[in-house]
């Protein structure tokens, strides 16, 4: 058993909610809270040290307070509803207000002091992946520090030592939390602004969920079985696009806190894997690729110039993870003529449809009775036609007018004339 007085001098500080509530008000930075999934444009760092900082894909960089040379941040774990795309929202749990919660971003070499509240119905850690920190602050429950009860406060001071990308997860009922939604990301900047510079530097972590049709909480014992293939919680046509302008050196940093591995492949342009969450990558230690496997844990960051104008699908190329929920138990139909059975059917169940004996590519341009608070498997129409896609994929939309620091989606290219394929027969 922890006396109290070892519980005060241990890793984590344990901070008695009444310490918070009144004297204490001033001690814990106010946190921000974001509920709604739009991507928040950066804005450049207003003290402590200089850095570029990053876009997170439907996000946003918590603000944080300098104290007596300390970079102070506060997190509130709690239950959250996150709008997975239009027509879809999910109950999960999160960080200030959103899944994944706010990114955090600091310098090389600074102080960092997080704080920690909890307001799940259970006891929660957090482990700060990736970095070099004392053992006490690693964030393993039971192992480097007690839980944080529910209600109470714990804080974790190190010194950000080693640039690069990191998450940030629960240590503590693992399954349940991350499968719930809790993480977040983690940018230390170089402390040479100019170190590893890039134009436009993008964000995301790889999760998924397992929401049946017509609820909106997440199964948290799936093991492999998942339905929602998202980008930070959010689906196609619900991930924002990544807007470049025309000659950017562009980098996209993706972490996989999701339960198996996702292969992320971009059209039209080839990148290189510069960075992992062991650090960058040697120029001499680089190749060419148009597709990069990220594993469970991993993060990859990915460069590329953005040479070539138009709206360049990126995406898993995993199919079913493009894809949203109930394909799963839908037979393969295809050459399957069932137009005498189906008219049987239809007597007993009027609703029933005849789907996928030409493939299921119908579907995302079918109106079909689905339940309420579900999304169609596929979706999402374009100037063309229906783009019958789901899950993980968005565009990276390269324009000649794209301003600088504008994030906005620029709409659909305009394919010069005589560029686009065409009927001929
Ligand atoms: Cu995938």
């Amino acid at each position: 058993m922890l006396s109290r007085r070892h519980f005060l001098a241990g890793a984590g500080t344990l901070l008695g909610a009444g310490l918070v509530s009144k004297a204490g008000a001033a001690a814990i930075p106010e946190a921000q809270i974001i509920q709604h999934p739009n991507t928040i444009p950066p804005r450049a760092p207003d003290n402590g040290r200089p850095f570029n900082p990053v876009v997170t894909l439907n996000g946003w960089s918590a603000p944080w307070r300098m104290k007596n040379g300390w970079k102070e941040f506060h997190l509130i774990a709690e239950p959250v509803l996150r709008e997975l795309a239009p027509g879809m929202k999910a109950t999960l749990w999160g960080y200030n207000g959103s899944s994944p919660g706010p990114t955090i971003e600091v310098v090389e070499g600074d102080k960092v002091r997080i704080f920690v509240t909890n307001k799940l119905p259970e006891p929660t850690s957090i482990h700060w992946h990736g970095q070099r920190l004392p053992n006490g602050m690693d964030g393993v429950a039971g192992v480097t520090q007690p839980q944080i009860p529910v209600g109470k406060t714990f804080v974790y001071e190190f010194e950000a030592r080693r640039p690069g990308t990191f998450m940030y997860h629960p240590h503590a009922d693992e399954v349940t939390q991350m499968a719930m939604g809790m993480m977040g990301s983690w940018i230390t900047h170089p402390k040479d602004i100019e170190q590893h510079r890039v134009d436009r530097d993008f964000v995301f972590l790889l999760n998924a969920y397992d929401i049946e049709p017509g609820s909106s909480t997440p199964k948290v014992n799936t093991m492999t079985d998942f339905n929602l293939w998202t980008w930070n919680s959010r689906v196609f046509p619900g991930i924002d696009s990544l807007a470049c302008r025309q000659g950017d050196r562009v980098r996209i940093r993706v972490g996989n806190l999701s339960m198996t591995n996702h292969p992320i492949h971009i059209h039209g342009h080839e990148f290189e894997v510069t960075g992992t969450d062991g650090g960058w990558v040697p120029k001499t230690a680089r190749w060419p690729e148009v597709t990069t496997d990220i594993a469970v844990g991993q993060m990859r960051a990915i460069e590329f110039d953005a040479t070539d104008l138009g709206d360049w699908a990126f995406h898993c190329h995993k199919g079913h993870h493009t894809m949203n929920a109930m394909g799963h138990d839908v037979p393969t139909m295809i050459g399957v003529d069932h137009r005498k059975i189906a008219d049987k059917i239809i007597r007993i169940i009027p609703d029933y449809m005849v789907m996928g004996e030409r493939g299921m590519g119908d579907m995302g341009d079918m109106s079909m009775p689905i339940p309420e608070n579900t999304l169609p498997m596929m979706s999402g129409h374009g100037p063309f036609g229906p783009i019958e896609m789901g899950g993980m994929f968005t565009l990276v939309k390269v324009r000649r007018d794209q301003k600088p620091g504008d994030f906005k989606d620029p709409g659909w290219f305009a394919h010069p004339r005589g560029t686009v394929a065409r009927l001929v027969d």
